[in-house]
């Protein structure tokens, strides 16, 4: 048993955290463009910092790039091929990455896309191809053009519908022929925690008291823009495959409690609730009624129904860092997480962010996807964010990495043995990137090592961290030596 052959192993980064550029090759403002490095906020204790009002949107178009990072990234805009000459060298079978729908389409409303930013891409896919890397594509990550967020308080709007698609089209029609893997919305899910980057949503922008209600009618959107795409996706690219992309929040009850149990089924059932429209093709009963009991109304077309069944996905991927924990009383102490919190769970270690790590939370994740959606799965983040010392003679050494890719690799296997069909593995990152919540660069998650602090000083020199030739084995010999 064990790894299946052709196992997809690889490593996933997102355009926004990753390229800088931010002002190159015609690109406009995205949403993630306006998140800055805030170096007095506590970050271990989880602190979303992306610009949300019109105030802090207003100075950020107007200050210079210094102080937002992602607009720095770690300049793959630029260094791409010795990026994925070092992917290449760690045996990649597939990339994982996203296209800036901003550098497609700078202000989002245009007809046709950027010919720079299609060049880019295109050279980029090229080289992946060079050394026979898969690309698996997320066609949003973070990345919706501002304007287009200012001007229509992004996915609350049906018209995102109709830009996303000409996005999709060119996306399609443009590289479809490198391009076998396409993932919709990254972590769907997150419109309902974080709104603007995720949705485009300014809160400011909503009706006192709707901003809930704006980010499931958000989330109404994409569904059926994802629907879309996967059928123009049959028409024009018959042997693609898409799927959807989940924040695993798999969440524990504190104690056996009934209480504790009622609730966290609620939680569990609200974070499947994406994935069951996008593979079921339809809402949940149970969703629907909670929905009505909140005051939610979902405005939606005639058509829409027919639209989510015929448009489902093939596979379901996800991001898996940490399993949560809930309890019933208001007493029990919280822990920070993927950008939620929950209660501590006493039996598991944390991160340097304090993120709980539970590798057998990912056998049950696979378990319980598999079983709910009968469809392939693909694990497309897992990862450790921690602190790296770089010692005297430039050498990286990262055990604490290594064992946790390790624990999650055997707990992988472990569900491949009992029946789930797993697809393939990219870990988050395996390059050093800018950090989505908290925008620096010192919660690093590579096995390459990249020489930029939170400031953005450094020579951006690439190392080889110890856990880089760990991987290197790993991929070798298809999960066998760990
Ligand atoms: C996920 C995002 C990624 C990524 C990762 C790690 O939520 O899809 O973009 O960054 O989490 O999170 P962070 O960077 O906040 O540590």
């Amino acid at each position: 048993m064990g790894f299946p052959e052709g196992f997809l192993w690889g490593g996933a980064i997102a355009a926004n955290q990753v390229e800088g550029g931010a002002r190159e090759g015609g690109k406009g403002f995205s949403v993630a463009d306006m998140a800055r490095y805030k170096p007095d906020v506590d970050v271990k204790n989880y602190q979303a910092h992306n610009a949300i009002s019109l105030d802090e949107i207003e100075r950020a178009i107007q200050d210079g790039d210094d102080a937002y990072p992602k607009r720095r990234g770690v300049d793959f805009y630029h260094r791409y091929k010795e990026d994925i000459a070092l992917f290449a060298e760690m045996g990649f079978k597939t990339l994982r990455l996203s296209i800036a729908w901003s550098r497609m389409f700078p202000r989002g409303e245009e007809e046709l896309p950027n010919e720079e930013a299609v060049a880019y891409y295109l050279d980029v896919f090229k080289e992946l191809k060079k050394y026979g890397i898969e690309p698996v594509v997320t066609l949003s990550h973070y990345e919706m053009p501002l304007d287009l967020a200012l001007k229509y308080n992004g996915w609350t709007s049906r018209k995102m519908i109709d830009y996303f698609l000409n996005f999709v089209f060119a996306c399609y029609s443009n590289f479809g022929e490198y391009v076998k893997y396409w993932l919709n919305f990254n972590e769907i899910d997150s419109i309902i925690r974080h709104p603007f980057t995720s949705g485009g949503i300014v809160p400011q922008l909503c009706e006192p008291g709707t901003l809930r209600q704006a980010c499931y009618q958000g989330a109404h959107h994409q569904f059926v823009a994802s629907a879309y795409a996967k059928m123009l996706m049959e028409k024009l690219l018959p042997d693609a495959k898409m799927g959807c992309m989940l924040t695993k929040l798999t969440t524990y009850p504190r104690t056996c409690h009934p209480e504790d149990v009622a609730l966290t089924q609620q939680v569990n059932l609200e974070n499947l609730f994406y994935t069951d429209v996008m593979v079921r093709g339809e809402y949940p009963k149970l969703m629907r009624k909670r929905f009505e009991q909140e005051g939610i109304r979902i405005e939606m077309r005639e058509e829409d129904e027919e639209v989510l069944k015929d448009g489902t996905v093939d596979f379901v991927s996800f991001s898996y860092y940490m399993s949560r924990t809930e309890s019933a009383s208001p007493d029990a102490d919280r822990v920070p997480g993927n950008t939620v919190t929950g209660v501590k769970n006493p039996f598991l270690p944390s991160s340097d962010w304090g993120w709980q790590i539970d590798p057998v939370g990912l056998r049950i994740s696979l378990v319980e996807l598999y079983d709910r959606y009968q469809v392939p799965l693909f694990v497309v983040e897992n990862g450790m964010g921690a602190m790296d010392v770089v010692e005297a003679d430039g050498s990286i050494h990262d055990p604490y990495r290594i064992a946790y890719f390790k624990d999650h690799f055997l707990e992988m296997e472990k569900a491949i043995d009992l029946g789930v069909e797993v697809m393939g593995y990219t870990s988050w990152a395996p390059i050093d990137l800018i950090s989505a919540s908290t925008n620096q660069m010192s919660k690093r998650y590579g096995f390459i090592y990249v020489d930029q602090d939170d400031e953005g000083r450094g020579t951006l020199e690439r190392r080889r961290k110890d856990s880089f030739y760990w991987y290197k084995d790993v991929i070798a010999s298809n999960g066998k030596s760990l």
